[in-house]
């Protein structure tokens, strides 16, 4: 694998699920692998999870790390092709790009949405800058609009904890007082249209997903039908796709609770996290035995370490 910016540079997704639950017995294996090598991870935006499980899983295969936190201490950086610099960017992306490639063999970038452009966040600007002008592989750790580590950290969880062979997994929208991306949710739901589940969605009217992402997967606006039988549920706020960066609904009528929760086949709870509590989930349900969020985060090592293992084996 030369970069990962999606869930669909992986020729096999079910192979690659079960190698990183293969890595995750032996995670210290091919500690020799990385050793001479260095990531670069480079933060636009604050993280706990991607931050830690990345250097983590680069420290399993031997590699060293470097980490930059961009978006407050980097020079601001112009990515528009013959601008003049003549504001408040110090730097273009042409010379950042090359002379960062220069310190590592790896990059890895996190850039969200900045939700008040829908064609500019499309343009995943500073993800496809850095894959254009860097010269060594690009790692994506959510971008404008994926964040297919999670995913692949989802699917790792969700194989680890099924008991049936084709489960039924639902991602519901729940309230969240900020405007957040549709990062983490278009990659599950491209992660999920390549697995063997029974998929639904669910959200109030408003807050259908970019339709080239959901395709054909089924949209249920009622959440407590959708609840019934499922056996996983995955969930996110996002902001408006159509009225894009909105914020159309705050109240709790969304939020996960038990009462909820009993409507479904004793349904696993999952959450990429941070989540806010007694808003998007209450402390009942996060904190049940159903709750698989803790050990979901646990996954982002596995999922970043066989990443970035495939990369290495192709460099
Ligand atoms: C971010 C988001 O919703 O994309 C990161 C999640 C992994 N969440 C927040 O900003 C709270
Ligand atoms: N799930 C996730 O990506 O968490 P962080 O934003 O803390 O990295």
């Amino acid at each position: 694998m030369k970069h990962y910016s999606s869930i669909y540079n992986l020729n096999n997704l079910q192979k690659t699920v079960k190698e990183a639950i293969e890595l995750k017995g032996k995670p210290l294996e091919y500690e020799a692998l990385g050793k001479g090598k260095t990531i670069c991870l480079l933060f636009f935006n604050n993280s706990l999870r991607t931050r830690l499980s990345t250097q983590k899983a680069a420290q399993n295969l031997g590699m060293q790390t470097i980490v930059m936190n961009f978006g407050s201490e980097g020079w601001q950086l112009e990515f528009e092709d013959g601008a003049v610099m003549n504001e408040h960017k110090s730097e273009h992306i042409k010379e950042a790009a090359k002379v960062i490639s220069q310190y590592c063999d790896i990059v890895a970038i996190r850039a969200f949405a900045l939700l008040n452009n829908k064609e500019k966040d499309e343009a995943e600007i500073v993800l496809n800058n850095f894959k254009k002008y860097a010269s060594v592989p690009v790692v994506n750790m959510e971008s404008a609009i994926g964040h297919p580590l999670q995913a692949l950290a989802d699917a790792i969880t969700i194989e680890e904890n099924k008991i049936i062979n084709k489960p039924k997994v639902v991602l519901s929208w729940a309230p969240h007082p900020k405007a957040l991306p549709h990062a983490v949710a278009n990659s599950f739901v491209e992660m999920m249209q390549l697995q063997d589940v029974d998929f639904v969605i669910t959200h109030p009217e408003g807050y259908e997903l970019n339709p080239e992402i959901t395709k054909n997967s089924m949209i249920e606006y009622n959440q407590e039908k959708a609840f019934e039988n499922a056996d996983f549920i995955y969930v996110k706020n996002w902001s408006s796709y159509k009225e894009y960066g909105q914020v159309l609904k705050t109240d709790s009528e969304w939020m996960i609770t038990a009462n909820k929760m009993k409507l479904t086949n004793n349904a696993k709870f999952m959450h990429c996290l941070p989540v806010r509590r007694n808003v998007v989930v209450t402390d009942e349900v996060i904190d049940s035995k159903n709750s698989i969020v803790i050990e979901q985060a646990n996954n982002r090592t596995y999922s970043a370490q066989i990443i970035l293992k495939k990369i290495l084996e192709n460099l």
